[in-house]
C-alpha cells in the first residue's frame, strides 16, 4: 500500500506553516497514488511535477511500483528521470499513455488550463492529449475563474522566422481584449528564450477576457508560423489542489 502524505487543516495544527512548495509536494504525492505497476506514465515539467517524478522513482526503488515506462514532457524532465533511473520511452513507441501528471499555471472551474510559463507547452500538450487520464496538480494559488484573464502570460510557441510579424498577427486577433504580446527572453542572456523544440515563445497578456476560449484557440492555431498555444482546453480529467486547509480533488 502506498503511503499517503496527509495535510492537517491549519486549525488543527496552528504551529505548522506550509510553504507553497510543501503544497505542491502534497498535490504531487496524492496524484502518484494513481500510478500503478505496468503503467505508461506521462511525466510533467515544472516544480510541482518534479515532486511527482521524484515520488514515482522513490516508490520504484522501494519495489512498490514495477515496470513503469515514463514519457517525459521536456528535456529537463528527461534528465531528471534518467538521473533517478526511471525507464523512458516516447510517443512513437507508446502512442497511448495511461496516466499523465503535470502542473499548470492557471486552472479554471471547468478544468481548462494555461500552461507553458515554464516553456514546455508543446511536448506537454502532445503527451497530455495522448493520455487516458491527465491529473493536474497545483497549489491553490493557480486557481482562477477564467483562464487567460489573470493578467499573466498566455504563452504561444512560434517558429523563430519573422517572430515579430507573428507577434503582431497574434495581438491583432484580439482587438477588443486589450491584448499585448512580447517575445520571451532569457533573464540571464537577454536573448530570445529557445524551447526544447528550437522555437520561440510569445507571451500574450489580456486586459479583458478573450471571449470564447475554443474560438480563440482556433484563431491562434490557424496563423501560419504558430506551433501551439498554452491553453489546454478539455484535456485535464482530474485536478488535485493542495491548500492550507487540505486537499481538494475534482474530476
Ligand atoms: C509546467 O510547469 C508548465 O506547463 C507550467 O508552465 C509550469 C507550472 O510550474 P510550477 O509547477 O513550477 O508552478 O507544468
Amino acid at each position: 500500500e502506498q503511503p499517503t502524505l496527509m495535510v492537517s487543516p491549519a486549525s488543527a495544527c496552528p504551529s505548522v506553516t506550509l510553504t507553497q512548495d510543501d503544497l505542491k509536494k502534497i498535490a504531487a504525492y496524492k496524484a502518484v497514488e494513481h500510478v500503478k505497476s505496468g503503467m505508461v506514465v506521462g511525466l510533467g515539467t515544472g516544480s510541482t511535477a518534479k515532486h511527482a517524478v521524484d515520488r514515482i522513482a522513490e516508490l520504484m526503488r522501494q519495489g512498490k511500483l514495477k515496470d513503469i515506462v515514463g514519457i517525459p514532457t521536456s528535456k529537463k524532465t528527461h534528465e531528471q528521470a534518467v538521473s533517478l533511473g526511471i525507464p523512458l520511452s516516447d510517443l512513437d513507441s507508446h502512442p497511448v499513455v495511461d496516466l499523465a501528471i503535470d502542473g499548470a499555471d492557471e486552472v479554471d472551474p471547468g478544468l481548462n488550463l494555461v500552461k507553458g510559463r515554464g516553456g514546455s507547452l508543446l511536448r506537454e500538450k502532445m503527451v497530455e492529449s495522448a493520455t487516458k487520464k491527465f491529473i493536474v496538480i497545483v497549489d491553490e494559488s493557480k486557481l482562477v475563474n477564467y483562464v487567460g484573464g489573470s493578467g499573466l502570460a498566455m504563452p504561444v510557441e512560434i517558429i523563430p522566422f519573422c517572430w515579430n510579424h507573428s507577434l503582431k498577427r497574434l495581438v491583432s486577433l484580439f482587438p477588443d481584449a486589450g491584448c499585448v504580446g512580447e517575445l520571451r527572453k532569457c533573464v540571464e542572456t537577454g536573448k530570445a528564450f529557445v524551447t526544447d523544440n528550437g522555437n520561440y515563445i510569445i507571451d500574450l497578456y489580456f486586459e479583458k477576457d478573450m471571449g470564447d476560449l475554443n474560438k480563440a484557440s482556433d484563431l491562434i492555431l490557424r496563423l501560419p508560423g504558430i506551433v501551439e498555444h498554452g491553453m489546454f482546453l478539455g484535456l485535464a480529467t482530474s485536478l488535485i489542489v493542495a491548500g492550507v486547509e487540505g486537499i481538494t480533488v475534482k474530476t
